[in-house]
């Protein structure tokens, strides 16, 4: 269906006049057309905006990878580091700056894999560090090697005869750890993203935000939109996220149930 032109300029108007796209910066994102990392980005831009926070005392850190060239694509401060060192680098920040929201951004490769001892390190430490976990279960920058999170039996050029590996759960183990905050969500779902991070940051500790998302250049067959969307679905309606033995109950399932999953009551 073709979309008449003005109809199009006045929705382009609204955009520009909500604020959604002010956090972001000139440079157009480089990642693949159909990329999850787009819905993310959308979220994060509408917290950022709703926030009211002026740009400088914003930032967001990154290590490698696709998801590690997020500070690009913003106008607030912001930091690509190295592959694995994402919270380590937002610590830092952190400290030195507490005034600061801290925005981590980081891959399941550099979160889980090469980063993987980190994780409980900031989370028994409780910084205050906001940290979204784009989980495609793939590594998408060096083209399509399985990751932590790729199921058993993922084949990829890295392995062809499908990988024998169980995978990670992000979210049982960020609970494990005892993360103050954990949300579990959905690239697809920008709204969703925004209101847990609106959530989130208000948390004085560390949060974490395990988004699925889907690689549409080197994954056709797991984490693909028509999965995702099959398998995503919203927490059941009378969920405490206060009350922790439920969220294990809820992520020990392995399931793909979204929202905020654990918050801490202080
Ligand atoms: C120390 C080091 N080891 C390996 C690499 C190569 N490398 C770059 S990105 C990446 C993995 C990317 O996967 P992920 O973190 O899941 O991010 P995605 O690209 O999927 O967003 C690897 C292994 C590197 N840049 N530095
Ligand atoms: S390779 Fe995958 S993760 Fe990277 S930008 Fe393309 S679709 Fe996104
Ligand atoms: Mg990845």
């Amino acid at each position: 269906m073709k979309i008449p032109a003005r109809v199009l300029a006045d929705q382009l108007k609204q955009i520009k006049d909500s604020g959604r796209f002010s956090p972001r910066s000139g440079a157009l994102p480089t990642w693949c057309p159909g990329c999850g990392y787009f819905g993310i980005h959308q979220g994060l831009n509408e917290c950022i905006a709703s926030l009211g926070l002026p740009l400088h005392e914003i930032v967001t850190v990154s290590g490698i990878g696709c998801a590690g060239r997020y500070p690009f694509f913003t106008n607030n401060y912001g930091l690509h580091t190295v592959h694995g060192r994402t919270l380590p680098a937002a610590t830092g920040v952190k400290l030195a700056n507490p005034k600061l929201t801290v925005f981590a951004v980081g891959g399941d490769g550099d979160g889980l894999a090469i980063g993987g001892g980190h994780l409980p390190h900031i989370a028994r430490r409780n910084i205050d560090v906001n940290y979204l976990l784009f989980d495609n279960s793939i590594y998408g920058l060096t083209k399509g090697q399985p990751s932590p999170t790729s199921p058993i039996g993922s084949k990829t050029k890295a392995s062809p005869y499908g990988t024998t590996d169980r995978p990670l759960n992000a979210t049982l183990m960020a609970l494990t750890y005892g993360a103050s905050f954990v949300a579990r969500l959905f690239a697809g779902d920008p709204k969703g993203i925004t209101e847990a991070l609106l959530e989130g940051v208000r948390n004085p500790g560390f949060s974490i935000f395990h988004i699925h998302t889907s690689c549409v250049t080197f994954d056709k067959a797991f984490k693909t939109w028509t999965n995702l969307k099959k398998w995503t679905h919203p927490l059941p309606e009378d969920y405490d996220p206060t009350d922790i033995r439920r969220a294990f109950d809820e992520v020990l399932r392995d399931d793909f149930s979204l929202g905020v999953i654990y918050k801490r009551e202080y």
